[in-house]
């Protein structure tokens, strides 16, 4: 093949995404893939597959093929054969589910060991799902279930710290950096580097109603409003 026909061909990267049930494995890929969410349950028997194409810097264009695997598969048969090949893994928790954060032990595990003989090991992102972001919203918007947080963040970092992991705090149902948790992953595993610009741009785009102040009726809403109004504006992620 001659090196312009290869420029042209679309790379494709195999994204896994692991972690216990609940924790919204199927509703990240959905919004990423499809921009939806939905609110209702529904156990992943096995793996679903999900289809998408980003542009990267450089005008590099990629399919990500993600894998999302059932809960259900820690200790089955075939995980190691899911996990298999993998280029980019998404080790996702419930910020609100402590047991969810430490299952993630076995999952990694899991990888490690599947890849152990490997010439290379698959990136690997932390992600709390159900958060939203603490450089954007310092103080918090109230969009996502970081009043019921169980996870303190300063565990979050050490686990990234400890086994070398990149950093996300996402909301699949918000959308808020659930792109970029996926472009940051594939730049990893490609080498190419994401500026903030870059990651700003790729962020979803949070779904506010317009709320006219004058008639707000409680200083409660007002102050939700804000807070969500001084979100929207710099919704960066925070990669560590
Ligand atoms: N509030 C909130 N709820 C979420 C979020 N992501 C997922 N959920 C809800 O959490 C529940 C589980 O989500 P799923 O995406 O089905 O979880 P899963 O990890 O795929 O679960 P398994 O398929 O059993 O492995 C559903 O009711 C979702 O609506 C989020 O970011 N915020
Ligand atoms: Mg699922």
């Amino acid at each position: 093949m001659s090196d312009s026909e290869e420029e042209t061909q679309d790379k494709q990267l195999k994204i896994v995404i692991l972690g216990d049930g609940a924790s919204g494995k199927t509703s990240l890929a959905t919004r990423f893939a499809q921009e939806a969410f939905g609110k209702q349950y529904k156990q992943t028997v096995g793996l679903d597959f999900f289809l998408k194409r980003i542009t990267l810097p450089g005008n590099v264009s990629v399919t990500l093929q993600v894998w999302d695997i059932g809960g259900q598969t820690l200790g089955g048969k075939m995980l190691d054969k899911y996990i298999y090949g993998a280029h980019g893994v998404l080790l996702v928790y419930d910020i609100t589910n402590y047991q969810s954060f430490e299952d993630l032990e076995d999952w990694l595990g899991m990888v490690r060991k599947v890849n152990e003989e490997a010439e290379r090991q698959p990136n690997v992102a932390l992600v709390a799902n159900k958060s939203e972001d603490a450089v954007a919203c310092p103080r918090g918007a109230g969009v996502d279930l970081e009043h019921m947080r169980t996870v303190k963040a300063d565990k979050h970092s050490r686990f990234c710290q400890e086994n070398g992991l990149s950093s996300h705090f996402v909301s699949a149902k918000t959308g808020d950096s659930v792109a970029v948790c996926f472009q940051r992953v594939a730049a990893d595993t490609l080498g190419i580097k994401l500026n903030k610009a870059e990651m700003e741009q790729s962020q979803g785009v949070l779904k506010a109603e317009l709320v006219d102040y004058r008639e707000a009726s409680g200083l409660r809403e007002y102050r939700a409003a804000a807070a969500a109004a001084r979100c929207d504006k710099s919704s960066v992620c925070s990669v560590q």
